[in-house]
Protein backbone atom coordinates (compact mmCIF):
# COMPACT_ATOMS: atom_id res chain seq x y z
CA UNK A 1 0.00 0.00 0.00
CA UNK A 2 1.58 3.66 -0.93
CA UNK A 3 1.27 6.33 1.90
CA UNK A 4 -0.95 7.74 -0.32
CA UNK A 5 -3.68 5.72 0.42
CA UNK A 6 -3.04 4.83 4.18
CA UNK A 7 -5.40 5.95 6.45
CA UNK A 8 -3.24 6.97 9.59
CA UNK A 9 -0.83 8.71 7.11
CA UNK A 10 -4.13 10.72 5.77
CA UNK A 11 -4.72 11.95 9.62
CA UNK A 12 -1.30 13.15 10.22
CA UNK A 13 -1.42 14.96 6.82
CA UNK A 14 -5.15 16.63 8.47
CA UNK A 15 -7.02 15.41 5.63
CA UNK A 16 -9.13 13.51 7.53
CA UNK A 17 -10.18 14.80 11.48
CA UNK A 18 -8.86 12.68 14.51
CA UNK A 19 -9.37 13.74 18.43
CA UNK A 20 -5.70 14.71 19.01
CA UNK A 21 -4.48 13.71 22.26
CA UNK A 22 -0.47 14.70 21.64
CA UNK A 23 1.96 15.55 18.69
CA UNK A 24 5.47 15.83 18.87
CA UNK A 25 7.97 15.96 16.04
CA UNK A 26 7.74 11.80 15.51
CA UNK A 27 4.71 10.28 16.88
CA UNK A 28 0.64 11.35 16.78
CA UNK A 29 -1.25 10.10 19.25
CA UNK A 30 -5.70 10.35 18.76
CA UNK A 31 -8.19 8.13 20.11
CA UNK A 32 -9.33 4.92 18.34
CA UNK A 33 -12.94 5.87 16.32
CA UNK A 34 -13.87 2.27 17.64
CA UNK A 35 -12.69 2.53 21.40
CA UNK A 36 -13.42 -0.36 23.21
CA UNK A 37 -13.37 1.09 26.49
CA UNK A 38 -13.46 4.82 27.60
CA UNK A 39 -10.03 6.94 26.57
CA UNK A 40 -9.31 3.60 24.01
CA UNK A 41 -6.03 5.89 21.96
CA UNK A 42 -3.75 4.99 19.37
CA UNK A 43 0.27 6.43 18.87
CA UNK A 44 1.81 6.34 15.24
CA UNK A 45 4.52 7.18 14.34
CA UNK A 46 4.32 10.34 11.67
CA UNK A 47 6.72 8.30 9.20
CA UNK A 48 4.95 5.53 7.29
CA UNK A 49 6.29 1.95 8.47
CA UNK A 50 3.76 -1.41 8.01
CA UNK A 51 4.53 -2.52 11.90
CA UNK A 52 6.97 -2.56 14.36
CA UNK A 53 9.19 -4.95 12.40
CA UNK A 54 9.78 -1.87 9.98
CA UNK A 55 10.31 1.19 12.35
CA UNK A 56 13.88 2.26 13.19
CA UNK A 57 15.67 1.53 16.80
CA UNK A 58 16.27 5.24 16.87
CA UNK A 59 12.39 5.75 17.13
CA UNK A 60 12.27 3.71 20.07
CA UNK A 61 12.89 6.69 22.78
CA UNK A 62 10.07 8.72 21.40
CA UNK A 63 7.46 5.97 21.01
CA UNK A 64 8.38 4.95 24.94
CA UNK A 65 7.98 8.70 26.07
CA UNK A 66 4.85 8.96 24.25
CA UNK A 67 3.43 5.72 25.72
CA UNK A 68 4.56 7.30 29.37
CA UNK A 69 3.34 10.76 28.96
CA UNK A 70 0.33 9.76 27.03
CA UNK A 71 -0.51 6.78 29.18
CA UNK A 72 -0.66 9.12 32.33
CA UNK A 73 -2.38 11.66 30.90
CA UNK A 74 -5.37 8.83 29.97
CA UNK A 75 -4.74 7.55 33.25
CA UNK A 76 -5.53 10.94 35.05
CA UNK A 77 -8.21 12.22 32.72
CA UNK A 78 -10.03 8.84 33.15
CA UNK A 79 -9.41 7.57 35.93
CA UNK A 80 -8.70 4.38 34.57
CA UNK A 81 -7.11 1.73 37.47
CA UNK A 82 -4.88 0.38 34.35
CA UNK A 83 -3.65 0.28 31.04
CA UNK A 84 -3.05 -1.89 28.34
CA UNK A 85 -0.28 -0.94 25.44
CA UNK A 86 -0.27 -3.55 22.75
CA UNK A 87 0.37 -3.58 19.12
CA UNK A 88 -1.06 -5.72 16.21
CA UNK A 89 1.76 -6.88 13.91
CA UNK A 90 0.32 -8.16 10.34
CA UNK A 91 -3.24 -9.47 9.77
CA UNK A 92 -3.02 -12.81 11.14
CA UNK A 93 -2.37 -10.98 14.62
CA UNK A 94 -5.48 -8.83 13.58
CA UNK A 95 -3.85 -6.17 12.21
CA UNK A 96 -6.53 -3.98 10.12
CA UNK A 97 -4.56 -0.69 9.46
CA UNK A 98 -1.04 -1.06 7.73
CA UNK A 99 0.44 1.96 9.38
CA UNK A 100 2.32 0.96 13.01
CA UNK A 101 -0.02 1.67 16.21
CA UNK A 102 0.35 1.12 19.26
CA UNK A 103 -3.09 0.65 21.33
CA UNK A 104 -3.39 2.37 24.69
CA UNK A 105 -6.46 0.89 26.14
CA UNK A 106 -7.60 2.25 30.00
CA UNK A 107 -8.96 -0.77 32.11
CA UNK A 108 -11.74 -0.66 34.98
CA UNK A 109 -11.77 -2.70 37.72
CA UNK A 110 -14.31 -5.11 36.23
CA UNK A 111 -15.13 -3.68 33.07
CA UNK A 112 -15.56 -7.36 31.28
CA UNK A 113 -12.98 -6.63 28.43
CA UNK A 114 -10.50 -9.64 28.08
CA UNK A 115 -7.06 -8.86 29.87
CA UNK A 116 -5.23 -9.36 26.34
CA UNK A 117 -7.93 -7.94 24.44
CA UNK A 118 -9.39 -9.35 21.05
CA UNK A 119 -9.32 -8.34 17.50
P1 LIG B 1 -5.63 -2.76 14.28
O1 LIG B 1 -6.58 -3.92 14.24
O2 LIG B 1 -4.59 -2.94 15.38
O3 LIG B 1 -4.99 -2.48 12.93
O4 LIG B 1 -6.48 -1.50 14.72
C1 LIG B 1 -6.79 -0.44 13.89
C2 LIG B 1 -7.53 0.56 14.73
O5 LIG B 1 -7.62 1.77 14.01
C3 LIG B 1 -8.96 0.15 15.07
O6 LIG B 1 -9.08 0.01 16.49
C4 LIG B 1 -9.82 1.30 14.57
C5 LIG B 1 -8.82 2.40 14.30
N1 LIG B 1 -9.15 3.24 13.16
C6 LIG B 1 -9.30 2.82 11.88
N2 LIG B 1 -9.59 3.86 11.08
C7 LIG B 1 -9.60 4.97 11.87
C8 LIG B 1 -9.82 6.35 11.63
O7 LIG B 1 -10.06 6.80 10.51
N3 LIG B 1 -9.76 7.18 12.71
C9 LIG B 1 -9.47 6.72 13.98
N4 LIG B 1 -9.44 7.62 14.95
N5 LIG B 1 -9.25 5.42 14.23
C10 LIG B 1 -9.32 4.56 13.20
Amino acid sequence: MSTQDCIFCKIIKGEIPCAEIYSDDNVLAFLDIGPVNKGHTLIIPKQHYANVFDIPAELAPAIINAQQVVGKAILASTGATGLNIFMNNHSDAGQLVFHAHWHLIPRFGNDGLKHWPQA
